[in-house]
């Protein structure tokens, strides 16, 4: 039958991922670097450790990449794109708040089976022109952005071929990456002239970036380290540039969130159409690299008081975009961040983190009454483990965005969050990241209390 062919989603995100990764190594050479950095300090460090539960090749694997986008319409058709590779929206941030001209969500894999066979999200943008006072060069950017086409008619047909018979076939999966990976390729060739390029340049390094081209080219990847400190620290002998400092909760014994870290976005040659025909030369600083460390996902009182904390040692000293005052600025958060519990159990008590429940040891006789979860806990008949955060973080995301546009990027724009404008724009409601990780919880719960009370009755 027809439908026997269909290849599934999550190995054509795996195959898409690994080709996005050999394509951005060859146009990005110093991204190779850094995964090879990252690929010896993880090497290192699973040999220090004791529990080596995957293998190399998949922990240093991709992680996530990004893009942003210039209309609605690119929106819409992103996200039709992404649920053939098996992503879907997870999440709202809003970073006109932190400065950035845009809003976004991250497309990505949801289920924890998805999840294990390709991690690979895309945190995907879209440019808020609405935030432009200069109308008449709001006007002139919409202008641009309305007359391109980022996705081949190709690459539109296959995805509504998709639609249509529920998947994709080989050969039509090969078809489809090379298609979809030209959305995402580097355009040397800018398609306005370098005097409207300079002046979008000057309102916000964003624009220039959105507008000016082809297509969203993807601005970085990320691999994930076991150990981003020694990344962060090797950068500089490998000849690449980190960003000042790592976003995010500072070291700790039980990770919380996301760690995440760059280098500094290269200055690339592009050229101009000047309208005569020539090309002029010049370049942009659009392309870097980045990684992350995970840790578990807090719920909403958690996040409050990280968002809290991390506020607090913000207050005291911002990070200077030299790093010259990176050793002050650890050690701000270090201090402000004693006030958050560093042990698992006391993080799942005080109802700050989100965790799994699984059956420990069988344990017999004697109860009659329902043993409450906590009691179970305490004899070992249930074990908990942290849920991974998969998801972002708005003032890291627009700590990353800064460093690599420049400090001109570092604007202050009114705070506006618009969910309901962004879910109309993509054509769906976002998940809502916080209920996703509550109701895993929940289920592996109510899966724990189900299997004991058999056997207690
Ligand atoms: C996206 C920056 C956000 C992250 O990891 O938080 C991001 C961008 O620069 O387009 O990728
Ligand atoms: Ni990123």
């Amino acid at each position: 039958t027809r439908g026997s062919h269909i290849v599934s989603s999550d190995n054509i995100r795996a195959a898409f991922s690994a080709a996005m990764s050999a394509m951005y190594r060859t146009e990005v050479p110093a991204y190779g670097e850094l995964i090879s950095l990252v690929a010896d300090v993880n090497a290192r460090t699973l040999a220090a450790s004791l529990d080596e539960t995957d293998t190399l090749d998949r922990i240093s694997e991709e992680r996530h990449g990004a893009i942003r986008l210039g209309t609605e319409a690119e929106l819409a058709m992103m996200r039709r794109v992404f649920a053939v590779m098996g992503m879907f929206p997870v999440g709202y941030y809003d970073l006109s708040e932190a400065g950035v001209p845009v809003h976004s969500t991250a497309f990505r894999p949801v289920d924890d089976a998805a999840l294990k066979i390709s991690p690979f999200r895309v945190f995907t943008s879209l440019l808020r022109l609405d935030l432009i006072e200069d109308a008449g060069l709001r006007d002139e950017a919409e202008e641009i952005l309305a007359a391109r086409r980022i996705f081949s008619p190709a690459a539109v047909a296959l995805v509504e071929k998709a639609e249509f018979e529920g998947g994709l076939a080989e050969p039509d999966v090969a078809s489809f990456i090379s298609e979809i990976l030209k959305t995402f390729r580097w355009n040397e060739q800018a398609s306005i002239s370098h005097e409207r390029y300079s002046r979008f340049h000057r309102v916000h390094p964003l624009i220039a970036d959105v507008v000016s081209f082809k297509g969203p080219h993807i601005n970085h990847l990320t691999p994930r380290t076991l150990d981003i400190d020694a990344v962060q620290g090797l950068m500089p002998a490998r000849g690449i540039t980190p960003k000042a400092v790592i976003e995010g909760p500072p070291s700790r014994n039980c990770p919380i969130l996301l760690r995440q870290t760059s280098f500094k976005a290269l200055e690339e040659p592009v050229y101009f159409p000047d309208g005569d025909g020539t090309l002029r030369p010049g370049s942009h600083t659009a392309r870097f690299g980045e990684v992350e460390q995970r840790g578990v996902a807090l719920t909403p009182k958690g996040r409050a008081l990280y968002d809290r904390l991390l506020n607090e040692a913000r207050a005291n000293i911002r990070p200077a975009a030299d790093g010259s005052n990176a050793d002050d600025y650890y050690l701000a958060l270090e201090t402000a961040f004693q006030a958050f519990p560093d042990d698992w159990d006391d993080i799942r008590r005080r109802g700050l983190g989100y965790f799994t429940y699984r059956l420990g040891r069988v344990i017999d006789g004697g109860a009659h009454d329902k043993p409450d979860l906590e009691t179970l806990i305490e004899t070992g008949a249930i074990l908990f483990d942290p849920i991974v955060y998969e998801d972002f973080l708005p003032v890291s995301a627009a700590g990353i965005f800064q460093s690599n546009l420049g400090d001109a990027a570092a604007q202050s724009l009114a705070a506006s969050p618009n969910q309901k404008r962004f879910e109309q724009a993509l054509g769906a409601a976002v998940l809502d990241e916080f209920k996703h990780y509550a109701d895993i919880e929940k289920a592996s719960i109510a899966h724990c209390m189900a299997a004991l009370n058999a056997e207690v009755v």
